[in-house]
């Protein structure tokens, strides 16, 4: 006999950052929640990316929950940018503090999620077949979840280990005295590259594309800079979210057609030093402007061709498409860990990789042998852990048909056709364009608010309509366009993925969303259909 069905009020899926703050959120509201987990442990991206040199790329005071003040106040972050241990302890930390660990199941893959339209409640089965009822279904599956596994031929066939930089074992992995490859140069590639390179005797690095990355300019935080944001915090945070990014990034407000060569070359400088994506906010004009672009790029092209000491690597390094079109990424040696002995680069731009051998990769007519290969290839970003789950709205509407020439949605919130079914930082709104800790807790927010006015209008059900979600994939496109992110071949594009539409996912500017949302709400949640039954 199959077990009863476990009624909620909510269904989370997923224990990353969003996860955990909408199960807090929920509990506080007094509902019946539970988050369901595939991993055997909570974080989310954080939990799956363990891979050597791991970190966040957003400053560790920023990418941090800001709804708890005594939160903010005691966790103590050791560096400036987080390295992945040190996230999993503060989301461990803030599990243990609120109290949350009771509701939430690990090692619980959702399967499906199908609205029943007789109750208006959502169905959801797990892999092992267990199965709730909720009223709501909340999907925190987050934006970088399904690994991107190249196809290459013959790659089951290779007789060492193969890794993923996004599932990495959990027990950790010993390149020493092995002979490994890269394939891959995003920010995952560019962050493992220098560690793995200096525990194997041989590396190489497969690259199709050279990123722009720049110094992350990571060190230890002191406790004087760490007491002095804490004690303006509220300010600091207001301002980040006051801009694009959902973070403050010290924005330049002039357009470099405003500056004298002189200088741009000295913000630019400046940009170098500050580290990271502090890049983002060197010019106003960087992703609107090819020729403030252009400036920029060769400023960092001429960085590389000084730190790489073989002219013919650094050229092959030297990145060439437009600066900031796919997230600049923040390394720590990177460059110079081409000037190492041990350490060789192949291009694959033009010479894909052949096949995959028991003994290694081969390109072209050369086998290069191996003993262990990594793949720091990406993800299917954004729709590809929800197209993972078999999601079933009104009258079957299966949101993979919905979404198959690209993700449709209403503020990257919810979709049409499947009621009281929300994605945090879903397609559609700021999320990978922002501090998405930032972008999360407003999401939560968000849908917390949506559900007490449903609750205390004694509505059951809320859902965006086809106008509304029809306008707003106008406006994200239109934004897009408008800018220079749609000019290469990024994952916010689904370029990276063969056969994924070419649509740009994420919506650009944080602060005019957040806005739109309030304006959204104050006016009785326009653009939704808000009912006392489905
Ligand atoms: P990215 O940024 O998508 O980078 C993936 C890298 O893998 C990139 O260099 C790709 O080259 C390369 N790639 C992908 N498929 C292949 C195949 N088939 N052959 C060779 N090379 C390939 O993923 P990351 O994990 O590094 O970073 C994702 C985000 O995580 C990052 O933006 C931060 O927000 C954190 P391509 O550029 O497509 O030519």
């Amino acid at each position: 006999m199959s077990a009863p069905i476990q009624q909620l009020d909510v269904v989370i899926v997923g224990s990353g950052f969003a996860g955990v703050y909408m199960l807090h959120t929920a509990r506080k509201l007094g509902l019946n929640a539970r988050v369901l987990e595939a991993g055997s442990g909570p974080g989310g991206t954080w939990f799956w990316n363990r891979y050597p040199g791991a970190r966040c790329d957003i400053e560790s005071m920023q990418y941090s929950y800001q709804f708890d003040r005594d939160l903010q106040q005691e966790w103590q972050w050791s560096e400036r940018y987080a390295a992945q241990p040190e996230i999993l302890a503060y989301i461990d930390n803030v599990i243990e503090r609120f109290d949350l660990a009771n509701d939430i199941q690990f090692n619980t893959r959702v399967a499906s999620a199908i609205f029943d339209e007789v109750n208006g409640r959502w169905i959801v089965e797990t892999s092992a077949g267990e199965k709730f009822s909720s009223k709501f279904c909340i999907m925190a599956t987050g934006c970088l979840s399904v690994a991107n596994m190249p196809d290459i031929k013959g790659r089951e066939t290779f007789s060492g280990p193969v890794y993923h930089t996004g599932q990495w074992p959990q027990e950790g992995v010993d390149f020493s005295g092995l002979k490994v490859a890269v394939v891959g140069t995003g920010s995952s590639g560019i962050q493992t590259i220098p560690l793995v390179a200096e525990q194997a005797a041989q590396l190489t690095v497969f690259q199709r594309t050279p990123a722009f990355t720049v110094p992350a300019r990571n060190r230890a935080l002191t406790q004087s800079e760490t007491d002095e944001i804490k004690a303006n915090y509220d300010a600091y945070r207001a301002r980040g979210k006051s801009q694009d990014l959902a973070w403050d990034s010290a924005p330049n407000e002039k357009a470099a057609s405003e500056l004298s060569d002189k200088e741009i070359v000295a913000e630019c400088e400046h940009r170098w030093e500050m580290g990271a994506l502090f890049w983002y906010g060197a010019f106003s004009d960087l992703l609107i402007d090819q020729k403030t672009n252009d400036i920029v790029a060769e400023f960092v092209r001429g960085k590389v061709r000084k730190m790489v000491t073989d002219p013919k690597v650094a050229d092959i390094l030297a990145p060439h498409s437009v600066f900031g079109c796919k997230r600049v990424c923040a390394d720590t040696n990177y460059y110079a860990t081409y000037n190492r002995d041990n350490v060789s680069l192949i291009d694959i731009s033009s010479t894909p990789i052949d096949e995959i051998t028991s003994d290694g990769i081969r390109v072209d007519d050369t086998l290069y042998e191996f003993d262990a290969i990594i793949f720091a290839t990406g993800f299917d970003a954004m729709t590809g852990s929800l197209n993972k789950i078999d999601i079933r709205g009104r009258n079957g509407l299966e949101l993979k048909d919905k979404w198959a020439a690209g993700p449709r949605t209403y503020l990257g919130l919810q979709t049409a056709g499947f009621p009281n079914l929300f994605t945090i930082s879903g397609p559609g709104s700021p999320s990978v364009l922002t501090c998405m800790v930032t972008s999360i807790e407003q999401h939560v927010e968000f849908i917390r608010d949506a559900i007490v006015y449903l609750r205390e209008h004694d509505l059951k059900y809320i859902e965006a309509t086809v106008e509304a979600e029809d306008a707003w994939v106008d406006h994200v496109n239109e934004v897009a366009g408008s800018t220079l992110l749609n000019n290469c071949n990024s994952w916010y594009l689904g370029a990276n993925v063969p056969g994924k539409p070419r649509v740009f996912m994420p919506y650009l500017g944080f602060a005019a969303y957040a806005t739109k949302c309030e304006e959204v709400a104050q006016e009785g949640y326009e653009g939704f259909v808000l009912g006392a039954a489905v």
